[in-house]
């Protein structure tokens, strides 16, 4: 199978299981809050984060399909993230993977639920998993707490708000980005290891170091898309951290740096994975990260 191909029969049972998850038990009068949920759940989006999963599950010789619940309840991590961040109270934001943001096509309260709903939706998505020993459940269950929380991605946001209107410094950025950012790409890594059933120290540090220099490289291709992408490709508002006044690595570096930096980055993180088989998908999906306009 092509990388291509691989990439399409990843997202084509990805996207149903998703949808299958946040069907269940759709309520009699309170069903606005499902379809709110999958409005911005549905609404495409590249799906990285659960394809890593699959694709580390496999690089573990792992059966993908035992990891497809915690790859979905990544995805919907990921979404609730987006909802949120796109909140007045936050960025402030009315477009998203190309479509109006949750709270504009709903309202402001729906969307605060919807976030919280897919957010809560992923631990039950998680815990139900079938075909894997409780242990490896639970320790999955634990990788998604930890990247989504206080001491992960939520962390990250904070400092984010912070770092606005004033100018921060490298390793303030990069202590930022890792966790607001990073902490998702990681664990992505981690659970298709620990979902195959590998979870020893060598395993699990050569799946952090992809998910850390792919991270990085990612974050920084984002900001370089907020000046040199356009909104109708990238679905969402571009020359948002300008206008915000953020530090980015664009205004710290300059976009050359970051070009070189986002390549050289993507090196190591190949360089972590190769040698074992089953990595050239990986392998391919980190080089066709580093030129990608979306
Ligand atoms: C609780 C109100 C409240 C807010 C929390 C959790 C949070 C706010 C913010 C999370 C931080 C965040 C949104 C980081 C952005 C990371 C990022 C680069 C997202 C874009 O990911 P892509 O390009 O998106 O993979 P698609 O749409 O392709 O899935």
């Amino acid at each position: 199978m092509t990388f291509a191909e691989r990439l399409e029969a990843d997202i084509a049972v990805i996207e149903p299981a998703l949808e299958k998850y946040l069907s269940r038990e759709t309520g009699e009068g309170y069903d606005r809050i499902f379809e709110a949920a999958k409005y911005s759940a549905m609404a495409g989006g590249k799906r990285l984060r659960p394809v890593i999963v699959l694709a580390f599950c496999r690089l573990c010789g792992g059966d993908a399909q035992k990891a497809l619940p915690f790859a979905c309840a990544l995805e919907m991590i990921h979404t609730y993230s987006l909802i949120h961040d796109d909140l007045p109270c936050m960025d402030n934001d009315d477009l998203r993977r190309g479509r109006p943001t949750c709270h504009k096509a709903f309202d402001e309260a729906t969307a605060v639920l919807a976030g919280d709903g897919l957010l809560t939706a992923a631990f039950e998505t998680a815990a139900s998993a079938e075909g894997l020993p409780p242990e490896i459940v639970l320790a999955c269950i634990r990788i998604l707490g930890q990247a989504a929380g206080m001491n992960g991605m939520i962390g990250g946001q904070v400092l984010d708000m912070g770092a606005e209107h004033r100018k921060i410094s490298l390793d303030e950025l990069r202590l930022l980005q890792s966790l607001k950012t990073g902490c998702l790409l990681r664990a992505a890594c981690e659970l298709g290891c620990v979902a195959a059933g590998k979870n020893d120290a060598q395993t699990l540090e050569m799946a952090r170091t992809f998910g850390d220099k792919l991270g990085l490289a990612f974050q920084i291709r984002d900001d370089m898309l907020d000046i040199e992408g356009d909104t109708a490709t990238l679905g969402k508002t571009v020359g948002k951290d300008e206008k915000s006044e953020k530090s980015t690595f664009p205004s710290l570096l300059g976009m050359e740096e970051c070009r070189r930096l986002v390549a050289t980055l993507t090196d190591e993180a190949v360089q972590a994975i190769s040698g074992r088989p089953e990595s050239a998908f990986l392998v391919e999906l980190a080089r066709s990260l580093t030129n990608r306009t979306n």
